[in-house]
């Protein structure tokens, strides 16, 4: 396939379903299919962290920081057509924030009919964390997060083309059985597919499904403006940059672990329930990362530094269910707590901001009147 207009993929689902990684092992295979393709990350703040993973592996990435696509729709055509213009791509895949919904009325509708000269629109991916969805459907029991928040989790998925299971490597065959089935049932008009992206197993179909397929508009969904703002209140984002200092070279991977574990710690005993935690620590041209998706499991370094180092700077994205000033309390107290890991270590938050996202304020909506 080698289309005349770029065609653009949204791939959304809440914070923490793995979507970030699965556009990473998109554009692995979009490599191998010999199409090429650009990015777009998205944010209600700055200091992205899903922009470092991208850019660090080298891929061609814009990022839209400061409101949510619906908000942001003339920015997001903006970087469409300058990544358009600069790479010439066969394919735009663009990540939403994991607080939003209401894409399709917002965000796709409305560019197929403003810019369907210009670029092709792919069905919609909803992605979801494995667990999560398991406990928000009765498979199983734990945390949830409070009603607002569930009210998104659901219409996101009620809007999907494609709903994802992903890290479908996490679940047991017949475990990935049962959640379709409630999937399927539960959201009828969309295909439930299970993928993961860290095997790579289920993702093909799925991909094709994403590049050679497009939108078909379907009556947009009823969504409450009042329920989504307040769900999206109760979630507290903390983006924050930090420079990092050793002595001497020092395991950073050591750092970050440590990092992560104190700061799980202090929001645990903050009664502060975490959606998605995740950090860069940033040297030279190589990076190490680390996610944590729940309180209830252990933070996760996905990608290490290979050598010591002795400088670096460190991102921190936090979106838990808190106040901003407890997340930001509890980012200051971890940093200060590093100068007891080995290392010697020295941080200094240099940049951070602490908010709840405003109320959303789409700049389209296709269909009936909000
Ligand atoms: N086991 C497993 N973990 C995954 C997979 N995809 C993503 N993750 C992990 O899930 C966490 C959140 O992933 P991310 O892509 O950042 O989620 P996003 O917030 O939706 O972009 C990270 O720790 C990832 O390594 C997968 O296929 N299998
Ligand atoms: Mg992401």
């Amino acid at each position: 396939m080698k289309p005349t207009k770029p065609h653009v993929i949204l791939i959304a689902g809440f914070l923490g379903a793995g979507k970030t990684t699965a556009m990473l092992a998109l554009s692995r295979w979009l490599t191998d299919q010999g199409i090429r393709a650009g990015f777009i990350t998205n944010d209600q703040g700055h200091d992205l962290v899903d922009t470092r993973l991208l850019q660090g592996c080298g891929l061609a990435t814009e990022e839209i920081t400061g409101g949510c696509f619906c908000c942001r729709f003339d920015e997001l055509v903006d970087a469409t057509r300058r990544l358009g213009a600069a790479l010439q791509p066969d394919v735009l895949v663009a990540e939403a924030v994991g607080s939003c919904t209401d894409l399709a009325a917002t965000v796709t509708y409305p560019m197929r009919r403003l810019l369907g000269n210009e670029c092709t629109i792919a069905p919609l991916s909803v992605l979801v964390d494995p667990v999560c969805a398991q406990r928000a459907f009765g498979l199983q029991t734990g945390e949830m997060f409070s009603k607002n928040v569930q009210y998104i989790y659901r219409k996101q998925l009620e809007e999907a083309d494609v709903i994802v299971i992903s890290k479908c490597d996490l679940l047991s065959a017949k475990e990935i059985e049962a959640l379709s089935a409630v999937l399927q049932h539960e959201f009828p008009h969309a295909e439930v597919v299970a993928a993961s992206s860290r095997d790579e197993a289920g993702v093909d179909p799925w991909f094709r499904r994403i590049v050679f397929g497009d939108q078909h508009q379907r009556p947009v969904m009823d969504v409450d403006y009042d329920r989504y703002a307040d769900g999206e209140a109760r979630l507290g984002w903390l983006n924050g940059s930090v420079t990092v200092a050793a002595p001497s070279p020092a395991d950073g991977n050591v750092l970050l672990r440590c990092l992560a574990s104190d700061l799980q710690r202090r929001l645990y005993e903050r009664g502060a329930m975490i959606a998605h935690l995740k950090m860069t620590l940033h040297s030279g041209d190589r990076l190490a990362a680390v996610n944590l998706v729940r309180n209830d499991v252990v933070p996760e370094l996905g990608i290490e530094l290979p050598e010591l180092i002795a400088a670096a700077s460190l991102v921190v994205n936090l979106r838990a269910q808190a106040a901003p000033d407890v997340l930001e309390e509890a980012v200051r107290e971890s940093l200060a707590a590093m100068t007891g890991v080995p290392g010697s270590w020295s941080l200094e938050l240099i940049h951070a901001e602490a908010f709840r996202p405003a109320r959303p304020d789409p700049t389209h909506r296709d269909g009936t009147r909000i």
